[in-house]
């Protein structure tokens, strides 16, 4: 019943702002309230330009409107998070192979945020940006689900940094140092886990839309390193062009529901990534879906 309740609520509130944005968004040049983008790349070496309201999007490799377009597509804009569950059985409709070379294992994503990224990656190529791979895209329900347990055990043999963020040293200390315990138990290890990793069922990996960046460097350790890279600073200022955002930004993590992570882009179109990215916005602030 309560899954239900949520289910509809996420479905009306989604269906609330894709109404209201309707009837404010005009694909095209120069019609709009938000800031003009700057971020543009030198006029001799562009090969592509389009428009969106304000923005200006100047490409140096030849890339496809089409597919970076979506048109606010519900298909794209699909909210999964604490509250908007996917539940166990939904899978994307169209889910292809990443190109070997952009990433560290075989993955899958949906098709058409495939195609996007291959332009995105492309253009950064361009840029002079070549130590960037994609380190994990879709997931199944049961593979998030092995990831979800992974975590809760590894948190219930020891205190790692994010069990210190979270709980903090003084509360770890009373509740488990000084009684000589060596890890968290099973509650506050699944409270730890969720500040970070989605249960299963709720994960944005399972909607094929969004994938985890890693830099050759960091020698598969996937962390706050990763905002120091030259690939996080391209990706700050050229992602939304592609169609991705920043899906847990810092200091929003009341909002999304999880810690702040600088690798983690979800594809949402062109339109809806300009809209989010010149607000300073969250998918959920984006499509008011935020819980009071
Ligand atoms: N790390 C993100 C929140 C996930 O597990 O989907
Ligand atoms: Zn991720």
């Amino acid at each position: 019943m309560l899954f239900l309740k949520k289910n509809v609520r996420c479905f009306v509130a989604l269906l609330a702002v894709l109404l209201c944005l309707g009837g404010c968004i005009h694909l095209g040049p120069k019609e709009t309230t938000t800031d003009p983008i700057t971020t543009q790349p030198p006029l001799e070496d562009v090969k592509a330009e389009h428009y969106y309201k304000d923005a200006t999007y100047a490409y140096v490799t030849d890339v496809d409107e089409g597919v970076l377009m979506t048109g606010l597509s519900k298909t794209y804009l699909l909210l999964a998070n604490k509250s908007c569950v996917l539940g166990a059985d939904y899978e994307p409709q169209e889910l292809v192979t990443l190109p070997a070379k952009w990433t560290t294992y075989s993955m899958k994503l949906e098709a058409r945020a495939a195609d996007a990224l291959t332009e995105m990656l492309e253009e950064m190529a361009a840029a002079g940006i070549r130590d960037t791979y994609v380190t994990s895209a879709y997931r199944s329900y049961k593979r998030q689900q092995e990831l979800f347990e992974g975590y809760r055990e590894k948190e219930m043999q020891g205190f790692s940094t994010e069990a210190y963020d979270f709980l903090g040293y003084e509360y770890i200390y009373n509740q488990y140092l000084v009684n000589g315990k060596k890890g968290l138990n099973a509650t506050d290890a699944e409270r730890v886990v969720l500040s970070y990793s989605a249960a299963p069922g709720t994960s944005e990996h399972q909607t094929g839309l969004c994938v985890d960046f890693i830099t050759a460097e960091m020698a598969g350790i996937l962390d706050v390193r990763f905002e120091q890279s030259d690939v996080f600073a391209w990706l700050k200022e050229n992602a939304y062009k592609f169609g991705f955002v920043l899906r847990y930004p810092k200091g929003k993590e009341t909002t999304t529901g999880y810690s702040y992570e600088p690798w983690h882009y979800r594809f949402v179109g062109r339109e809806a990534a300009t809209d989010i990215y010149c607000a300073n916005l969250t998918l959920e602030e984006y499509l008011g879906a935020v819980e009071q």
